[in-house]
This record gives C-alpha cells, sequence and structure tokens, in this order.
C-alpha cells in the first residue's frame, strides 16, 4: 500500500506544478516533444546519415525546463532530504532476514519514499550554469535481475521528477530474467500509470547485464541513450550536463560523479568529486585520487569535466549514433563484470573522450556481495569477461592479467574475431599509446625488464605479498607457480612492483614493505645485476637477502656479501 501513497503523492507534484503533466502513452508525454521531432525530424535524419555530421537537437526555451520544481521534503516520512533510516531494535530479525534478498538493507529502502527528496549535493559553481537551450532527448535505460520493488521504482522516479521533461524521451526496463513476483505483470501496470513513458523489456533468458542493455538500446527512441543501474538515485541536475556535453563533441561519454547511497541506512552521501577511474593488474575498476596534471589542464576549475581513465560501467550517457558506431557492446560476455574497462579502452583507443561530469550526481547504492546467482561460477564468468578485454584491447600487457589471476588462462576466452575485426576497422590506437596519453599514471610499467616470480636461489623460496596490502611488510613463501601473489614486474624505472604496491625500504636494515608506487625512485629504486643474481637497494646499497630461518617468512636487507642467500633469479614467465 505504501507505493500507491506514493503515487498519489507524486501526482501531486508532477501534475500540479507545471511540469509537463499528463499521462503515459508511447506517443510521449508532452505533446511538444512529438511537435519539435516533427520540425526537425528530417533534418535529424539527414544529419544522422551524413554520419557523424552536425547534429540537430531538439530546440527547448530553457525556462520551460528549467521549471521543474525541486522534489520537496515530505516532512515525517523517512529518509527524507537523503538521510539515514534507522531501524528499531525490535525489528533487527526482521531487517537481517530481508537484507539476504538483495545484500542491502531492504526494510529501510522500503520505508523510505520513491519519491524522498534529497539534498541539492552540487558544488555552488554548478548551480547557476547556463547550458544551451538546445539539447538531445534522452532514453533511460535500466537493466535489472530480482531489483527490490522500491529501490528500482525509487529509481524511475527520481529520473522523472529530475530531468527537465522535454528532454526525457522515456525509460526502457529491461528484465533480465527476473523470478520475483512484483517484477511481472505488476510492474507492467505500474509503468503504464507514469507520467513518462516506461516501457519494459524482457529478456528471454538470463542473459546478463551486457546483452540487457544491448536490448534494451535497441528500443532506444532518443538521441542519447543513458544507462543507469536499477538502484541509483538522481540528484538535482543531473541530465543537463551529461546531455549538455555531448552536444559539444558528440564523441564523448559521460559519467555523472556516482554519490553513495548506504546499503546500511540508505543515506546519501556525497562522494569526492576528486577521483577518477582506473583499474588493476587483476583488471578490477578501482577509484583513485585525481593527479595533479589533471586539475592543471581543467585550469583548476572543479566544475569542468574529468577526463577518466576509465568508467565504473554502470551510470552514463552515449549518443545513439556513437553508441553502435563505436561497437555497442562485446556480445561475448556474460552475466556481469568486464565491460567497464572494455567500454573505457575502447572509447580511448578508437578515438572518443571519457569523462566524469562533476556537476552530474547520481547516487547508487554499493553493496559488498552479489545478491544474485552467476550461471557457471563467479569466477569463470568474471575471468572469461576480462580475458575478452585483455585479448582484444590490452596488447603484451594482457600478461599482468593472465599473471595476476591464477586459473584465468584455463578460462576460455570464446570467439573474439568480430572484435579485433572491430579494433582494426575502427583503428583504434595500441594499448601503449592509451597507458602513454590517458593513464600514464597506472599501475601497468610501460617498460619492464621482467614480469614473474622473484626466486632466492638458496632457499628456492618465492617473494610472496601474501596479500598484504599497502603500508605492511612483503613476504617470502614456497614457490607454487600459479602467480597471483608470487608475480612482480621489474620495471625500466628500476621498481618491482606488484600491482600498485613497490618494494620500498626506508632504512638500511629494512623492513621491506609494499608501499604505494610513487615513480621517484627513492626508497622504491632497486638494480638487479643480472650476472650477480643480485638485487641492490640504491639508496642504502644494501642488497636484498634470503630470511633468517627463526622467520622464513621475511626477507631482509643486508650489507652485500655475494653469498647465495643474496641471489635472486627473475625471469619472465608468459605463460600462464
Ligand atoms: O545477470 C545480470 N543481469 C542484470 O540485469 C546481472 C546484473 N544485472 C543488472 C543488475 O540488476 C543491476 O541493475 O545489472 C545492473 C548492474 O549490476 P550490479 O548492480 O550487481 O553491479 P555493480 O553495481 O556491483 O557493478 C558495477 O560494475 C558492473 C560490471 O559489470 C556494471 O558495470 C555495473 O553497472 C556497475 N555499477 C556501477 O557502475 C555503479 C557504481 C559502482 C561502482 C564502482
Ligand atoms: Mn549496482
Amino acid at each position: 500500500v505504501w507505493f500507491l501513497i506514493d503515487v498519489i503523492v507524486l501526482t501531486f507534484y508532477t501534475d500540479c506544478m507545471g511540469r509537463g503533466c499528463g499521462k503515459s502513452s508511447d506517443e510521449g508525454v508532452s505533446d511538444g516533444v512529438a511537435a519539435a521531432e516533427e520540425r526537425h525530424g528530417a533534418d535529424f535524419l539527414e544529419a544522422s546519415e551524413s554520419g557523424g555530421g552536425k547534429r540537430v537537437y531538439q530546440s527547448w526555451e530553457l525556462r520551460r525546463w528549467n521549471a521543474v520544481p525541486p522534489v520537496r521534503e515530505q516532512y515525517g516520512k523517512p529518509g527524507e532530504m537523503g538521510k539515514a533510516v534507522t531501524i528499531p531494535a525490535a525489528q533487527h530479525e526482521l531487517m537481517k532476514e530481508k537484507f539476504k534478498l538483495n545484500q542491502f538493507n531492504l526494510l529501510a529502502s522500503d520505508m523510505i519514499s520513491l519519491n524522498r527528496s534529497l539534498t541539492d549535493v552540487r558544488q555552488e559553481g554548478c548551480k547557476d550554469k547556463v547550458y544551451p537551450d538546445k539539447l538531445p532527448t534522452t532514453s533511460i535505460v535500466i537493466v535489472f535481475h530480482n531489483e527490490a520493488w522500491s529501490t528500482l521504482l525509487r529509481t524511475v522516479w527520481s529520473v522523472i521528477n529530475r530531468s527537465p521533461r522535454p528532454l526525457l524521451k522515456e525509460v526502457i526496463l529491461v528484465d533480465d530474467a527476473s523470478d520475483r513476483e512484483h517484477l511481472g505483470k505488476r510492474l507492467e501496470r505500474y509503468a503504464a500509470t507514469l507520467p513518462v513513458p516506461v516501457r519494459v523489456f524482457r529478456t528471454e533468458k538470463r542473459s546478463g547485464l551486457i546483452r540487457a542493455r544491448l536490448l534494451g538500446a535497441k528500443h532506444v527512441k532518443g538521441q542519447v541513450i543513458t544507462f543507469l543501474d536499477a538502484h541509483c538515485e538522481c540528484a538535482e541536475g543531473w541530465l543537463e550536463p551529461l546531455l549538455a556535453r555531448i552536444v559539444e563533441d558528440r564523441k564523448t561519454v559521460v559519467c555523472p560523479v556516482i554519490d553513495v547511497i548506504s546499503d546500511e541506512t540508505f543515506e546519501y552521501i556525497t562522494a569526492s568529486d576528486m577521483t577518477w577511474g582506473g583499474f588493476n593488474w587483476k583488471l578490477n575498476f578501482r577509484w583513485y585520487r585525481v593527479p595533479q596534471r589533471e586539475m592543471d589542464r581543467r585550469g583548476g576549475d572543479r566544475t569542468a569535466p574529468l577526463r577518466t581513465p576509465t568508467m565504473a560501467g554502470g551510470l552514463f550517457s552515449i549518443d545513439k549514433e556513437y553508441f553502435y558506431e563505436l561497437g555497442s557492446y562485446d556480445e561475448g560476455m556474460d552475466i556481469w563484470g568486464g565491460e567497464n574497462l572494455e567500454m573505457s579502452f575502447r572509447v580511448w583507443q578508437c578515438g572518443g573522450i571519457l569523462e566524469i561530469i562533476p556537476c552530474s550526481h547520481v547516487g547508487h547504492v554499493f553493496r559488498d556481495k552479489s545478491p544474485y546467482t552467476f550461471p557457471g561460477g563467479v569466477s569463470k564468468i568474471v575471468l572469461h569477461n576480462a580475458a575478452r578485454v585483455a585479448e582484444v584491447w590490452m596488447d603484451e600487457w594482457r600478461d599482468f592479467y593472465y599473471a595476476m589471476n591464477p586459473g584465468a588462462a584455463s578460462v576460455a576466452v570464446g570467439d573474439i574475431s568480430s572484435r579485433r575485426d572491430l579494433r582494426q576497422r575502427l583503428k583504434c590506437k595500441s594499448f601503449r599509446w592509451y597507458l602513454e596519453n590517458v593513464y600514464p599514471e597506472s599501475q601497468m610499467p610501460l617498460d619492464y625488464y621482467f614480469l614473474g616470480e622473484v626466486k632466492n636461489a638458496e632457499t628456492k623460496t618465492c617473494l610472496d605479498t601474501l596479500g598484504r596490502k599497502s603500508g605492511e611488510q612483503v613476504g617470502m613463501s614456497y614457490r607454487h607457480g600459479l602467480g597471483g601473489n608470487q608475480v612482480f614486474a621489474y620495471t625500466k624505472r628500476q621498481q618491482i612492483m606488484s600491482d600498485d604496491n613497490c618494494l620500498d625500504s626506508a632504512s638500511p636494515d629494512g623492513p621491506i614493505k609494499l608501499v604505494r608506487c610513487h615513480g621517484m625512485g627513492g626508497n622504491q629504486n632497486w638494480v638487479y645485476s643480472e650476472k650477480d643474481q643480485t638485487i641492490r637497494h640504491v639508496n642504502t646499497d644494501q642488497c636484498l637477502q634470503k630470511p633468517d630461518v627463526k622467520d622464513p617468512s621475511t626477507p631482509l636487507l643486508r650489507r652485500c656479501d655475494q653469498s647465495l642467500g643474496q641471489q635472486w633469479v627473475m625471469k619472465s614467465k608468459f605463460k600462464w
């Protein structure tokens, strides 16, 4: 019943506050949209056919779409203004039970209005930005598998409530073979009551998010495709800056700042606009701090678009034709994972630009675990997808991926010929070009002598991170030959690195720690002599030595003495 109440509240907001009211239908909410398309339709087609020619966008008076009033706080309701929801102790058992369904606090989510208010999280400099009055229309594509009702519909309502109506062509929901009752006919009936066209499509069988998005994209009528995960909340002013950037350059793929919706309390927490996307040797997407170089390029303006090496994957806008020109997605990828890096590399290597638009904010429920099944096994699927990225886009740097993921080599990549053809056809640049020009801060070294194990000649044991993190000591253990934690690169900059950490010693007797690579030599500067097989720490003029018997898992730094215990074999091993 609570969601019916929401409908009533929303009807009040949308229909009676000058947002271009009307009921949902495929013809479009606002008759203005249809009329404008009729006027511009012919031009638009011509422009499209000339392939990348000048686009013709809808003309909308600013005051008309700027007149969308902010969603008002509904006093007394939980979670309003993005606040945290607390569950009374008496309900904690129920809360824990429900948590398992989606790996987030479903009880909390269900208590929050589908139209909950948020604070305006934008920087001051964003609030008075004026965007062109001609912007493309967009279709929002949301794919889901067994998503909760409240998070899915709150995503949809946040789009409806916070997008200039004339720019919002439609919302496309793609159900990826869910088996939850509420996502069946009930969803379709509900969609039909919404004040913008909301269409529901269904995959025939579980297809994974990549193929589900491809299905959704096929039905897009808008000029721009905007993808969202099914548990998001779009914040005030999120859409205009994304679309405006695409008008400036249609080959720009743009992401909002992804804010955090707590999986525990559903609090809306503003994320830093000083992070960008990177990746590690395992090919996991990771957030890192934006380097000064990029701040300088933007002239220190934190509202200016931020060029990012990679994107998280779930939330972005792209010109529809450009999406297809660029090869949409790799249909050979299953369920989850990999497509975010694949598209990031492809955009950059094939002549596009990937950006985070700091004035656009969208919240996302981040969770620790995946709530759904991975038919065939999680690691097999994720490794399969990642291997396709490595094989098609990363040239010789794919070795880092294989070295770092024990078991990756035994997972079949499938047929990748059409993706390789695509890369040829689009005359895409090399991965070296990407590393040199887009992501010099990456932990993939540009040039290196070795990638493999570092084995002590006397003990025959190997350096091993033992899975430890930055700031902890490096270890040693029996050689297992599987790569992973026993893989190190010896780079042309004389670093011994494992993923984003480098061997580092601040004093002549160690300890030898794993520390974030800084690329400035100093404590991270090691010289390997192939002749003597010694590894000398330049700053202290000491040598890497086998561990003492009393602590066989900790390598030492000692005076160089030519002993066998100071000899190390570093050999590249490329077939893992
Ligand atoms: O089989 C599936 N079918 C689906 O339709 C599996 C998933 N899905 C849907 C799912 O219901 C959800 O709406 O696909 C969407 C994404 O799945 P999530 O929410 O489980 O993914 P995530 O948020 O953990 O992961 C991020 O990385 C993914 C890699 O494949 C996708 O690119 C996600 O879109 C992406 N999410 C974001 O970018 C939001 C920010 C998270 C970060 C970092
Ligand atoms: Mn998600």
